[in-house]
């Protein structure tokens, strides 16, 4: 299988913040091997939710996720590397926490499905178009890695 240099969109949600998780997060990617490319913390409008949860909108729990996305900040980052769209969404685990891996970041931190802790864009247009909701161009730098196992 061909592997590609990618960028993904990973959100850190609200409850993750509130727990204090926001450090161990972003290390399970570093660790990883995923470059953080972006950064920054917001505290998401209604429009901007509405917009990145548009495909749950007929969802029964579509008013919930609008209500937790926009309850405090959230840290919006791009990560790239090989592969980054898989890796990341294999670092997070299954949108269950019950069906995810324990050693995966819903597997060991989520216990619902509604407050599952982060997003990780699960595909290339995805990505794309998260990246460009969330962060300008020159939001996201472009640099060399000197001592990582994936480069
Ligand atoms: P993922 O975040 O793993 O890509 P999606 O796109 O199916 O999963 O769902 C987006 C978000 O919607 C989830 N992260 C979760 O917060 C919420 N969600 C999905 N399914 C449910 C559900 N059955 N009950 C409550 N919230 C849900």
């Amino acid at each position: 299988m061909t592997t590609l240099f990618q960028s993904t969109f990973v959100l850190i949600k609200p409850n993750a913040i509130q727990r204090e998780l926001v450090g161990e997060i972003i290390s399970r990617f570093e660790n990883k091997g995923l470059r953080i490319d972006a950064i920054k913390m917001l505290h998401m409008s209604r429009d901007l939710a509405e917009r990145h949860y548009g495909e749950h909108r007929d969802k029964p729990f579509y008013n919930d996720l609008i209500e937790f996305i926009t309850s405090g900040p959230v840290i919006a980052m791009v990560l790239s590397g090989p592969d980054a769209i898989d890796t990341a969404r294999y670092v997070v685990g299954d949108t269950d926490p019950l069906k995810a891996h324990p050693g995966t970041i819903r597997g060991q931190y989520a216990i619902t499905t509604a407050k599952n802790i982060v997003h990780a864009s699960d595909c290339v247009e995805s990505a794309r178009k998260e990246i460009a909701r969330f962060f300008a161009p020159e939001e996201v730098l472009n640099y060399s890695m000197h001592c990582r196992a994936s480069i």
